[in-house]
């Protein structure tokens, strides 16, 4: 059986990545392509619990490589007991946010070297990574402002606008670096102008994946 693909979703918070991944869904169920949708961290019932434990404020300072490996080790448990089997029987696997999200966030944002994160992106992953990143760009306080509608705010979420500068300046620079595997779409449009990029960019998937066996 022709294998699944990895597709993940990200940007700084608030960007609309959630909102498009179900245009994603739909789309790519419309063409009856066989999808299933997830998240980091979770996914798992374990790695949902380590979300919790991620996300949760906290009064305890939290310590970054603490940070970065629990969200490492959400990812193992996801990377084993999801992604990969849903790959191996063909489907196609749509993830909000993914390891990018590790080297903007643990990486841009609290300055952990991106040595650091790559030994543990190799150990969790091998040669694994997704085959098409859709990045939601916007300038940070238009994410902020949509964000901070939905009522109380998350451990990362309470973070200055610098710190979500440097992730977006990560992402950009991540996108510069492989255009041929990023898909930029301009997110402080209107959400129904972000859907017709998006739709084109799945357009242009489909069509590099249509030749192979
Ligand atoms: N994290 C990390 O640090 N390291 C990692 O490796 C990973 C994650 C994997 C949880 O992620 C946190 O984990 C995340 C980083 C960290 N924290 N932050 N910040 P998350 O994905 O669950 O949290 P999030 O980034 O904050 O996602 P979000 O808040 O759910 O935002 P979103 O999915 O991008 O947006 P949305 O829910 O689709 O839309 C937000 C609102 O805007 C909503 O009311 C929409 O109706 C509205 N919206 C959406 N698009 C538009 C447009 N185009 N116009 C107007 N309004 C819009």
């Amino acid at each position: 059986m022709k294998r699944g693909y990895l597709i993940t979703f990200e940007g700084t918070e608030g960007v609309g990545k959630s909102t498009q991944l179900g245009h994603a869904e739909s789309w790519l169920k419309s063409r009856d392509i066989d999808v299933v949708v997830t998240r980091e961290p979770g996914g798992t019932p374990l790695a949902e619990d380590i979300r919790e434990l991620l996300l949760c404020p906290r009064d305890e300072s939290v310590n970054d490589v603490a940070e970065l490996l629990l969200i490492f080790a959400a990812r193992a448990q996801h990377l084993n007991n999801f992604i990969l089997p849903q790959i191996q029987a063909g489907r196609w696997v749509l993830c909000d946010r993914f390891t990018d999200a590790t080297y903007a966030y643990q990486g841009g944002g609290r300055g952990v070297s991106h040595e650091r994160i790559s030994v543990l992106e190799n150990l969790v992953q091998g040669p694994l990574r997704p085959d098409h990143v859709i990045l939601l760009d916007a300038p940070v306080e238009v994410g902020m402002a949509r964000a901070k509608k939905r009522g109380e705010l998350d451990r990362f979420e309470r973070e200055t606008v610098a710190f979500f500068e440097r992730i977006r300046s990560t992402y950009l620079e991540r996108a510069a670096q492989w255009p041929e595997r990023y898909h930029t779409l301009d997110a402080a449009q209107p959400l129904a102008a972000v859907s017709d990029q998006l739709s084109c960019a799945l357009q242009a998937i489909l069509d590099i994946h249509a030749t192979e066996a």
